[in-house]
């Protein structure tokens, strides 16, 4: 590849794209970083402020899903590398609204797929998600999601994005477009927004308000540290195999209870805050990543454990609640009582 190039990132005012911003934007300063985002309630330009006015960034307001703008923005921009990270991701939002999931996660980079393909980019990554995978069950420790793990989808929101999979590398197979392609397990650490369990339970118990658990709160994620995805993708759009697939995640499983007591701990908030709630319909069990492929074939090693991550993580939430109390004083606040019910509102 080129040595200057222009990386157009979808969804950068979102959790973890606008993370990968701050980390491309400071580490290529010869790279021209266009962040395009349509600012929907989860995008946030206050998580792009450390890097606005950089002479390598800049922000594009915009809708994958909308053809004619995405056309145009390819013919001025030229990007050389896409990195998709726009899309609707919270899950419970797809049980109570699956069709913008539709729009925005299989046609929008549908569209963007047709982008990469009439101007040519030299790599579209697509990032992905484990939930592609389905669930494994709980009594089984030895079994992990591997790269040829079958697709089995649970939720819309797994559906959704299990299908612009196929898509990317249907444009791979039958056009040539180079993509790769990253499904990670659970991330968390700044910029998370707090309908999703960690920033969910740090900001509720910090005002002492109860903390939902679904069903038995025996339901187990794989962590990892959002810097440490961001490391990931940066390693896979540099030196990934085209047409490849690779998952990302650093061996953190936990259960949903052990993460809200280690934030209640932390935070000396007592256990009494936890609230037993209705289970998420469709419910997966357990995620857990193989990260072998990315490790042996690109070096990849996470920086952080959940134990050094989960700190850093409610110490940002303590030092920037500026940041989230700004969210939760807002629209947020009726879609919690829609979702959780006046008595926990
Ligand atoms: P997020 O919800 O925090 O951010 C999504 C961003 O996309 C927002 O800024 C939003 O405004 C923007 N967006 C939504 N629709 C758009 C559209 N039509 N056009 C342009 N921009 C649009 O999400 P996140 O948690 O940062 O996840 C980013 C990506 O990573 C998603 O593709 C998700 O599936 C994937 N992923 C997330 C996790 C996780 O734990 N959060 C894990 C694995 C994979
Ligand atoms: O209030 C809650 N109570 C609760 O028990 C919430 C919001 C969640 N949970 C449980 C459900 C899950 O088992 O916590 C676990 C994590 O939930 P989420 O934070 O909603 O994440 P999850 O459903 O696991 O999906 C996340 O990881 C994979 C991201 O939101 C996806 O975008 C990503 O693809």
């Amino acid at each position: 590849m080129e040595d200057r190039m222009n990386i157009l990132v979808t969804g950068g005012a979102g959790f973890i794209g606008g993370n990968f911003v701050h980390h491309m934007v400071k580490k290529y300063p010869e790279d021209t970083i266009i962040n395009l985002d349509l600012l929907t309630y989860a995008g946030n330009l206050e998580t792009l402020k450390p890097v606005e006015g950089k002479p390598n960034y800049k922000f594009v307001h915009g809708d994958i899903a909308d053809r004619d703008f995405i056309m145009k923005l390819f013919e001025q921009e030229r990007p050389d590398i896409v990195v998709n990270f726009a899309a609707e991701s919270h899950v419970d939002r797809s049980i109570t609204d699956p069709g913008v999931f539709v729009r925005t996660n299989v046609m929008g980079t549908q569209v963007l797929l047709d982008a990469a393909k009439e101007y040519g980019v030299k790599r579209f990554h697509q990032v992905s998600t484990d939930e592609v995978y389905g669930d494994l069950p709980l009594d089984r420790p030895d079994l992990f999601f591997r790269e040829d793990t079958p697709i089995h989808t649970s939720s819309p929101y797994s559906s959704s994005k299990a299908s612009a999979d196929l898509f990317v590398l249907a444009y791979y197979r039958t056009f040539g477009v180079p993509v790769t392609i990253s499904r990670c397990s659970n991330n968390y650490g700044p910029y998370h927004f707090p309908e999703k369990l960690i920033p969910l339970m740090i900001s509720r118990a910090l005002a002492d308000e109860k903390l939902p658990v679904y069903g038995k709160g025996e339901n187990v994620r794989d962590w990892l540290y959002v810097s440490d995805h961001c490391e990931a993708i940066d390693l896979i759009i540099h030196k990934g195999k085209i047409g490849e697939v690779y998952n990302v995640g650093g061996h953190n499983e936990k259960t949903n209870l052990e993460v809200v007591k280690t934030i209640l701990a932390a935070l000396d908030k007592p256990e009494s805050l936890i609230e037993f709630v209705t289970d998420r319909p469709g419910h997966d069990l357990r995620y857990a990543i193989d990260p072998m492929k990315l490790e042996s074939e690109l070096g990849w090693k996470p920086q952080y454990t959940f134990e050094t991550g989960i700190r850093q993580t409610i110490d940002w939430y303590l030092n920037n609640k500026e940041w989230w109390e700004n969210i939760i004083s807002g629209e947020y606040a009726n879609y919690f009582e829609r979702m959780y019910g006046k008595d926990l509102a």
